[in-house]
């Protein structure tokens, strides 16, 4: 008896609940502004969430605010004059909505697009998937993460024997970007869909391999699903700290520990302790370093903001790279298609001059270190209305639309390198 009731407040605690959590859009002016809310963020690192980085005066900052803040945050800001709404009133009621149904998961044995999916149904849809299209898609795991779990990978091939150039495409590099995994999966299947049926999607399967991780830091992903939904970070240990996880999308070898990394192990943007300290990052950088192949295209996606960024990242102090006028073609014609399909809005450029510097990221070291010309980081939707916690409605919409943009971009590949 005494071990049940231990057992069951166990669990009661472990899952991090938000309700009555506001999500702030802040709209900063000014520089005067921006530095108020920089201040702000520095003071309140740990106890006030910024799910945006207060960097520009070009983009509002969301901040997630708990309710015993919410009064006093707000008149902080009514006295700097400072621009802001509601944009989320209760953000436990819409984790809630994510969640599916007991119903909805007994509905059939069939992989739901439209719906959000488990690290287990994500990890069992890369073998089904392979399977149903044997042909030309294998299953292989890329990687193991800090907890032991199988990061599973697909590679597509329609022959060529290794020599043709290649496509890496990942999704979920931060835990409680759901969008990121469905839609990578999502243009997936319609790339494998289409092949040998839509003449575009065959010319690009046949010029290039492909490669991709719909779900690379698996045990934030299972931490966002069973215990906090807005976690972003890897799960490992901290030596000497009680906060856990770094944040992969820092944790890469170039430039690493600049700009836009915080040295703090409780704050979202902690690099680590050293660059590939994450065993997900550095499995996946040496699996493509070491595959044998000319990677000329390197996409991450994240959520959210509506925007496809290329290096650099680390900086805004530096010249843009030597491709940039290619970089910003190919990248235009992905989101004018993008945009074509329903009318969502994208924001091209490079990322720290067009969002802020962040240092050790995928989008650079795709770039500088694996070769991959055409790399790119996407911020899929939303604008801000639901941010983190797009409602499942719009996985679909967001994968129509996503593939366009891909396929426009390989599009411009097969131009330059077919
Ligand atoms: O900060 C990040 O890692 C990415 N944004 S997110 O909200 N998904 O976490 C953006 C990285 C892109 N690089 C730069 N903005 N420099
Ligand atoms: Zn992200």
């Amino acid at each position: 008896m005494k071990i049940f009731i231990l057992l069951a407040l166990a669990t009661a605690a472990a899952a991090v609940r938000y309700d009555g959590y506001q999500a702030l859009r802040v709209e900063p002016r000014d520089e005067l502004q921006l530095d108020f809310l920089n201040n702000l963020k520095n003071e309140l690192e740990g106890r006030i969430s910024f799910w945006s980085q207060p960097r520009t005066i070009k983009r509002p900052t969301d901040i997630l605010v708990q309710p015993r803040f919410q009064d006093d945050i707000k008149e902080l800001l009514d006295a700097k004059q400072i621009k802001y709404s509601v944009m989320i009133d209760d953000v436990q009621s819409v984790i809630d909505s994510q969640f599916r149904s007991e119903d909805e998961v007994e509905i059939s044995a069939d992989f739901i697009y439209s719906l959000y999916h488990t690290y287990a149904e994500i990890q069992a849809w890369v073998f089904d998937i392979a399977d149903e299209y044997s042909s030309i898609a294998q299953q292989f795991q890329i990687a193991t993460s800090y907890h032991g779990r199988a990061i599973n990978a697909l590679k597509i091939s329609t022959g060529g024997g290794g020599t043709k150039k290649a496509v890496y495409w990942q999704g979920g590099i931060h835990a409680r970007e759901w969008i990121s995994p469905a839609t990578v999966m999502f243009i997936t299947k319609s790339l494998l869909e289409r092949y040998g049926v839509d003449n575009d999607v065959t010319e690009i399967l046949d010029t290039f391999d492909f490669y991709i991780v719909p779900s690379l830091n698996v045990d934030g992903y299972y931490h966002s699903w069973n215990f906090d939904r807005l976690w972003r970070k890897t799960r490992s240990v901290n030596r000497g700290n009680g906060c856990r996880g770094v944040d992969p999308n820092r944790n890469y070898e170039y430039e690493w520990g600049g700009e836009g990394a915080n040295p703090n192990p409780c704050t979202e943007t902690y690099p680590g302790p050293n660059a590939f300290s994450e065993r997900e990052i550095a499995d996946t950088t040496s699996f493509l370093l070491n595959a044998n192949q000319e990677f000329v295209c390197f996409i991450d996606f994240h959520s959210y903001s509506q925007l496809w960024l290329a290096p650099w990242s680390y900086t805004a102090r530096t010249r843009l790279p030597e491709d940039v006028e290619d970089h910003f073609d190919a990248g235009m014609k992905a989101i004018t298609a993008l945009e074509s399909v329903y009318n969502t809005d994208y924001l091209y450029g490079p990322s720290a001059l067009t969002l802020y510097a962040a240092s050790g990221c995928s989008v650079d070291w795709g770039y500088a270190k694996l070769g991959a010309k055409y790399s790119y980081v996407v911020e899929l939707r939303d604008m801000g209305s639901y941010g983190f916690l797009l409602p499942s409605d719009q996985i679909i919409p967001t994968g129509e639309e996503t593939l366009e943009g891909v396929l426009a971009l390989c599009k411009h590949m097969v131009e330059e390198y077919k």
